[in-house]
């Protein structure tokens, strides 16, 4: 894959493209923020995996320090206002789930749902954005695989106990994931991503992992394409 800019025409210090970036800046901050909160509750929760959670989450926090040196790095300000209200549907999803000890539930939201957003996310922005971030971003995007792989082998170990639990995470998670997308896409338009690469990934690192845990290919279809007003 090459990694050159497909929109070349991209100024990394205009005005809109910083006005965008301080949302977009201002998201994956918080979303790994969130990320790292999550991990700390999944550490609770789950005694015999205490340890690597943690470690897992410290890698969140780390994430978090590198995006906001992309930011500093373009002189940016990033909206967490804007950022917190983004997550808000997510997150209250995912505290509910944890006090009442929904285990898959969670590991689905964060470990699943999240990662591979994440994923999709920073693997479109690679190719488009600025030297420093991009360096930082491939070495981000690579952790986050290891994050989708612990939730996927818990949930492939336990997946007959929770397989209906899962499917009720899934219908209550994915069409705030579709919206999420929707309210982004301005500005991840100006920033050079493509918000149909962006759902196309999502959807197949999604339904990879979905088919890794047990799912047949017609509960896939089903899952994947919930909330998406074709399901
Ligand atoms: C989990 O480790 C982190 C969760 C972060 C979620 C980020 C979602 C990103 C949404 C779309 C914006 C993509 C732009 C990427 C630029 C760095
Ligand atoms: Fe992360
Ligand atoms: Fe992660």
């Amino acid at each position: 894959m090459s990694s050159v800019p497909i929109n070349l025409s991209l100024d990394f210090y205009s005005d809109s493209y910083r006005d965008s970036f301080s949302r977009i800046n201002g998201i994956v901050i918080e979303g790994e923020q969130e990320a790292y909160d999550n991990f700390l509750c999944l550490a609770q929760l789950l005694p015999e995996h205490t340890e690597e959670l943690i470690h897992l989450g410290r890698m969140e926090f780390r994430h978090r320090k590198s995006f906001e040196a992309c930011g500093k790095n373009l002189k940016v300000h990033p909206d967490l206002k804007f950022a917190e209200e983004f997550f808000a549907d997510l997150r209250q999803v995912f505290q509910i789930a944890a006090n009442n000890q929904q285990i898959a539930t969670c590991l689905l939201i964060q470990s699943l749902v999240i990662e591979c957003f994440a994923i999709a996310a920073y693997n479109n922005y690679i190719p488009v954005a600025d030297n420093f971030a991009r360096k930082i971003t491939e070495s981000v995007v690579a952790d986050e695989y290891l994050h989708l792989d612990f939730g996927a082998a818990w949930l492939k170990e336990n997946f007959t106990t929770f397989k209906a639990e899962i499917e009720s995470a899934n219908h209550q998670v994915l069409p705030i994931i579709w919206r999420m997308l929707n309210q982004v896409e301005v500005d991840a338009m100006t920033i050079g991503m493509n918000k149909q690469l962006l759902i196309e990934d999502f959807i197949i690192r999604y339904g990879e992992s979905l088919s890794q845990i047990g799912f047949s290919t017609r509960e896939i279809m089903r899952l994947t394409s919930q909330g998406l007003g074709i399901g």
